[in-house]
């Protein structure tokens, strides 16, 4: 096809003429061309990544990247007079999910297509994703995140099914977006699942709205508020939804390619990311035994050969159980097949452990999901470990078998290619561009690791990078980047486990340091980026506390030239691509065992910062491959905490009374100075639970934290040995690509040739 700029002047316009919008809109239908010309991944085996959530983040520039024109429509857009990044600014971003697991999928699905694997997502199209968070009086608000424009990215199908619900039925309708590999000449698709009929009319008041009109509200939002009923109900009519609509797309897709059903495990394979999907097992069972004749115990066995199950926490609250009574409430259909599969695992095992339905109704999802399906796997190796010999092990004992690992994955293109373009070109320059397809290449780079006119390059372009993220922080989120300082980030989900609290203690006691006297020999400026679920009132006065923190330390005319605090307002997947490249420290401080895998760590890595973290997830993995001496890690390891919460046996109130600078940096939390810029009961609360209570045990790592941070700054002063550690870091990466990941998705899991 035509370059971009015959293809606007082939429809009569001209690029310097127009505005960003128009040209915006202009690349989004040529590259919808040029995505239509390609073919579709045809493998029998059909892989179905079902998930409640992609992150999908903005789209343009990763799809130029992908179809290899990037440089080029960037070169004829300057020769018009216009910049690229300004065009990129025009496109909405669509929050399809909260977190780590939503960006996964996305990553996910990127590398399956440039692999080649057949292999689609499936979820749901929500109109307003994840809410858009504002500061107002230093405390988080929640307003609606509407993404959808007249001209977007979603491809309208004809394709719709009846979703059968207990009181009515809804009509489904399936939009597509293009996923394309990699420089390949297939494609792949996103199907997001939507409904006609949505009222926004519903919505009152931020993101508060009616959850009891499915009709009108099915689709609105990304996981509302679940706090009360009608919110989980809701969330029922949505998972229920995502999958059934699923299970019709994947037997008319099976059957069209020649498949009887008796032999539906050869044509697809559902990957259950999470438990969100897991209604697609008892689905899947309904519509080949009600719909397509099939004896039950036959259709038991053909699911169980087609679906893996990929477990992303091991938080007790976040694995799901529905009570029975509302799965009656919304689908009583699939509850008599839920009751037949339970039956059967009780004819089998009389362990109460293993059983589907708990001796108070509920259902566990993750517990159907592990008997009926060929794989069940942890997101690093760390976590599979913990699965097998704790969380799950009632179930490893049974099927060992099916536990594996799969140690997460990010794409390079995204978060290397795009986000970092003067590293990817110097990357080139010194290793040649196949790390872009084979990751491991970059091990290439060890050869440089004494090389001092690298380090300085390096040193360069982190600084051109850190000038970038002052120029998008000024713009965009109004706030005074000092791009000479230590770029030192924390940017996740706001939760007590991932410890915000223990670095936002940090900084107290920095401030107080400073206050004393004892000034840092450079400038150190903590970015926090995140969100905190509506009803999650502590990890609210996390950002409260944050938000304080930040008035008064940026304002204190003694302090602020050695210590800057910021948490950017709505942190987002844009947000990350402008952080991330800029940052020379990686927080990853979670409290050992509890995050499961990580993905941000990696982002970082593969972007030359270093990480700061616990023994935890992926850190571990970390830690492994780029060398012990190229990491900072401090805290207790996973197996003194699995303990510790087994035998009750961390009081936190110990080691406030115990230390005199935990106690000063605590007691802070309510001091005058913070207290006149905050709220004092958010104030009060947050040191109460931190010394009464700390479930995520903040204290019992927090010494050795500000011990072991303190030695990162100093060590950030001899330049040539930090760049070197970088060049460690940046080398072993190669492992932590999406590619990787999928590559062993398939060979162990999904066998998709
Ligand atoms: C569950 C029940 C009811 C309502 C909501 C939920 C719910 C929603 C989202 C439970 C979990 C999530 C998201 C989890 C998540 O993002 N987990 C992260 O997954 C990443 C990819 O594997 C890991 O890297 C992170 O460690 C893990 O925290």
């Amino acid at each position: 096809m035509t370059t971009f700029s015959n293809y606007v002047a082939e429809n009569g316009n001209q690029l310097a003429q127009m505005t960003n919008e128009e040209i915006y809109v202009s690349l989004l239908n040529y590259v919808k061309e040029l995505a239509s010309q390609k073919g579709k991944n045809t493998a029998k085996r059909k892989v179905y990544y079902i998930s409640a959530e992609f992150l999908i983040g903005k789209l343009l520039s990763n799809n130029l990247i992908n179809l290899g024109i990037y440089k080029d429509v960037k070169k004829e857009l300057e020769a018009a007079g216009k910049s690229i990044a300004e065009i990129e600014d025009v496109e909405p971003e669509p929050s399809l999910g909260n977190g780590g697991l939503g960006r996964l999928a996305s990553c996910f699905i990127d590398s399956m297509a440039t692999l080649g694997i057949n292999g689609e997502g499936v979820g749901l199209n929500y109109h307003c994703g994840l809410f858009k968070q504002v500061f107002r009086h230093n405390e988080q608000e929640a307003e609606a995140n509407y993404w959808i424009e007249n001209d977007s990215w979603l491809v309208p199908t004809d394709i719709s099914y009846d979703v059968p619900f207990k009181d009515f039925t809804l009509k489904s309708r399936l939009d597509r977006i293009d996923v394309l590999g990699y420089h390949k000449d297939t494609k792949n698709y996103l199907n997001l699942f939507d409904i006609d009929g949505l009222d926004y009319g519903l919505i009152h008041d931020g993101i508060t709205f009616d959850k009891t009109e499915i009709k009108k509200n099915l689709t609105l939002f990304l996981y509302p508020d679940d706090s009360d009923k009608n919110g989980e109900l809701l969330r029922i009519y949505q998972q229920y939804f995502m999958v059934s609509n699923a299970a019709q797309l994947l037997i008319d897709e099976a059957l069209e390619r020649g498949s009887n059903l008796h032999d539906l495990a050869d044509y697809a394979y559902v990957q259950i990311n999470d438990t969100h999907p897991s209604m697609v097992i008892p689905e899947l069972i309904r519509l080949l035994t009600e719909k397509h004749g099939i004896d039950f115990d036959e259709a038991v066995n053909i699911v169980s050969n087609m679906v893996g199950y990929t477990n992303h926490t091991i938080l007790a609250e976040a694995l799901e159980k529905w009570p029975v009574a509302y799965l009656n409430e919304v689908v009583p259909h699939l509850v008599t097949i839920i009751e037949k599969l339970d039956e059967l695992i009780r004819s089998k095992y009389s362990d109460p452990a293993v059983q589907i339905i708990d001796e108070d109704d509920r259902v566990h999802m993750a517990h159907m999901d592990i008997h009926f399906s060929t794989s069940v796997n942890g997101v690093a190796a760390l976590h599979t470990e913990i699965l097998k010999n704790s969380e799950l092990k009632p179930f490893y004992d049974i099927y060992p078998e099916k536990f594996n690992n799969k140690t997460n994955g990010i794409t390079f293109r995204r978060w290397l290619e795009f986000a970092n373009q003067d590293l990817a070109d110097y990357l080139k320059e010194l290793i040649g561009d196949g790390y872009l397809e084979d990751a491991t290449q970059l091990e290439k780079l060890l050869d440089y690791a004494d090389d001092k006119a690298v380090h300085a390059k390096l040193a360069e372009i982190k600084h051109n990078n850190k000038l970038a993220l002052k120029r998008y922080l000024k713009e965009n989120k109004g706030i005074e980047l000092d791009e000479n300082s230590i770029i030192d980030t924390q940017i996740k989900r706001f939760h007590e486990y991932k410890r915000q609290q223990m670095n936002a203690l940090y900084v107290i006691h920095k401030y107080l340091e400073i206050k004393r006297g004892n000034l840092p020999k450079r400038k150190i400026t903590v970015i926090f980026g995140g969100k905190a679920a509506p009803a999650y009132i502590i990890a609210q006065d996390i950002i409260h506390l944050i938000l304080c923190l930040s008035e008064l330390i940026n304002n204190d005319p003694e302090v602020n030239q050695y210590l800057n605090v910021h948490l950017v307002e709505n942190y987002n997947v844009t947000v990350a691509e402008h952080l991330i490249p800029a940052t020379d420290v990686s927080e990853q401080i979670s409290l050992a065992s509890k995050e499961a895998s990580g993905t941000g760590n990696m982002k970082f890595m593969l972007n030359g910062a270093l990480t700061l973290g616990t023994m935890d997830g992926a850190n571990v993995e970390i830690a492994e491959l780029a060398g012990k001496e190229n990491i900072y890690t401090f805290g207790k390891d996973s197996d003194t905490i699995i303990d510790l919460y087994a035998t009750e046996g961390y009081v936190s109130k110990d080691y406030y009374e115990g230390d005199e600078a935990i106690k000063e940096a605590v007691d802070f939390i309510v001091s005058d100075q913070v207290v006149a810029v905050g709220n004092e009961e958010r104030l009060n609360r947050l040191r109460d639970e931190l010394i009464n209570k700390d479930w995520f045990m903040t204290l019992i790592d927090l010494k050795e934290y500000i011990a072991v941070k303190e030695q990162v700054f100093a060590d950030y002063e001899d330049q040539d040995s930090w760049n070197k550690k970088v060049i460690h870091n940046i080398a072993k990466a190669g492992f932590f690509s999406s590619d990787r990941t999928i590559e062993q998705y398939n060979e162990d899991i999904w066998h998709s040739h």
